[in-house]
């Protein structure tokens, strides 16, 4: 976990701070310290490092090493803010942390700087949907908002503006590297297997997950989800009408989410489908109304939310087939949700790199809801072999592939969906290019 060190004693004027990847978060950390006056230099191994433009452009003076992170670079910092794409099992980085250096990322600083109630999301799924929905009941609340972490944000960057509430999506790895935040509320949405190529075992991923919970003021768990709970006191949500919990499902003339039996809105009023998405509704509920949002706020934001793009997306609805772009379900967990979410008969296009993962795990619901597996990427033997037997399978070597062979096997009321159940970075920048790649693939050819 976290090293912090005696550097930590020192005042941040007085430390050397190398920032270790230039992306989204190294470009925020550099801003950031550059701007307070803080001696800094950034690394990243790449060629062309994603921000090096943006961040000269402001700072010309700034030293960029495109090179390794090598013992003269750790032997001159202080303090390593390492990036989340990066792990800190990494001997470079190990070796840093042996030599007594700390290592933080971005959120740690965050946290430091912070003087505003944050509330801090985490799950292995739907942590950008909660993250949003929240941010949205706040501003209908009339308050002001900073949204941002591993939702694509950095949260440094929300400093600069003056607000009454933060909201961070924190992935495990973010988490992994934070120490001092303290957040007003904080949830751990669900868990199950991801990025385990990234750690020793699954229960590693769940310790950094659950750290959420070490000085939060209040803890919102998810009482189907025994992994997510914390102690006695958690503000528990659940699917199962008969939890008796406070944030949970009644049926009452139609199913309605609700507080302690008290129903706050039918979900047919809601734009967002499949039962994943009432659980985010119920956990947003519980994060804003505990931190004291209307009630009012809370149901117009549920009832107005249309989704994230890439999410369980409709795409198109043509010859009685829905094409549906869910290419963020990019664990074994998301795809199963995103399958279970469907009403129709499914042809599932997935792949790509599967994280260590055991994809077997979908196995029972490709044989119930999916007629055909269109299966692609890195790791495609593998989901082949794991899944062998449980449906029809047919290998395709593109997205337009797929989209084809879905579309000539596809008949009305069927549903295409693209669940990958795994990562995008084999064949893609990032996830929203593949589901980019797929609408452009669906419009080609049914507009055709
Ligand atoms: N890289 C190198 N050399 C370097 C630095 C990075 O090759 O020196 C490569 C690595 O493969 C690394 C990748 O670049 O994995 C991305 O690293 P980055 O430093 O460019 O990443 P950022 O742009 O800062 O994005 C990170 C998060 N990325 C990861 O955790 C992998 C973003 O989450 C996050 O939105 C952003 O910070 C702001 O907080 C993305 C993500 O995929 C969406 N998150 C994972 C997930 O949701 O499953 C956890
Ligand atoms: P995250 O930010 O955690 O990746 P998102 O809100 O972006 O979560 O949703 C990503 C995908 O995860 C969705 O498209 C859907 O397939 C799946 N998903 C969303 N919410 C849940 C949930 N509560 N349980 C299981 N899967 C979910």
């Amino acid at each position: 976990m976290l090293s912090m060190n005696n550097s930590q004693s020192k005042q941040h004027k007085d430390l050397n701070y190398l920032v270790v990847g230039l992306g989204v978060t190294g470009f925020s950390v550099a801003k950031y310290l550059l701007a307070h006056g803080y001696r800094c230099r950034v690394q990243d191994t790449r060629d062309i490092p994603p921000f090096i433009k943006p961040l000269q452009g402001i700072y010309p003076h700034v030293e960029v090493k495109k090179q390794v992170l090598d013992g003269e670079l750790i032997a001159w910092a202080d303090v390593l803010v390492v990036s989340p794409g990066l792990s800190i099992r990494r001997a470079d980085i190990l070796q840093a942390t042996e030599l007594g250096k700390s290592v933080i990322g971005d959120i740690e600083l965050f946290a430091q700087a912070a003087d505003k109630p944050v509330i801090a999301i985490t799950g292995s799924n739907g942590k950008s949907t909660v993250t949003r929905l929240v941010g949205d009941m706040i501003i209908a609340d009339g308050k002001a908002v900073g949204i941002g972490g591993n939702i694509g944000i950095a949260a440094l960057d929300l400093l600069s503006t003056p607000v009454d509430y933060y909201v961070l999506e924190l992935s495990s790895y973010q988490l992994e590297t934070t120490q001092s935040l303290k957040p007003k509320i904080a949830a751990v949405l669900n868990l199950s297997e991801d990025h385990l190529d990234r750690y020793r075992s699954y229960a590693d991923y769940i310790q950094a997950k659950v750290h959420i919970y070490d000085d939060a003021d209040a803890c919102v768990s998810n009482y189907d989800d025994e992994g997510t709970k914390h102690d006695t006191n958690d503000i528990q949500f659940s699917l199962n009408p008969e939890a008796g919990v406070e944030f949970g499902v009644i049926d009452n003339d139609g199913i309605c989410l609700g507080h302690r039996g008290d129903p706050w809105l039918r979900v047919d009023e809601l734009k967002i489908s499949g039962k994943h998405n009432w659980a985010n509704c119920l956990a947003a509920m519980a994060l804003a109304h505990t931190v004291g949002i209307s009630r009012k706020a809370i149901v117009e934001s549920l009832k107005n939310f249309e989704g994230i793009p890439h999410r369980s997306q409709w795409v198109a609805e043509s010859n009685g087939v829905e094409w549906i772009n869910d290419s963020k379900a990019t664990n074994v967990g998301a795809a199963r949700a995103s399958i279970e979410g469907r009403d129709r008969p499914v042809i599932l296009i997935a792949g790509g790199q599967s994280k260590n993962a055991d994809v077997g795990a979908l196995a029972r619901v490709l044989k119930e809801r999916v007629k055909l597996v269109l299966l692609m990427g890195e790791d495609a033997d593998r989901m082949e072999q794991a899944w062998r037997g449980s449906t029809r399978i047919e290998r395709v070597d593109s997205m337009k592939c797929a989209v084809a062979r879905a579309y000539a096997n596809a008949k009305s009321g069927d549903c295409v969906l693209l669940a990958p159940a795994c990562a995008s970075f084999d064949m893609y920048e990032k996830f929203e290019a593949r589901g980019d790649d797929f609408i452009q693939n669906v419009r080609r050819l049914i507009d055709a």
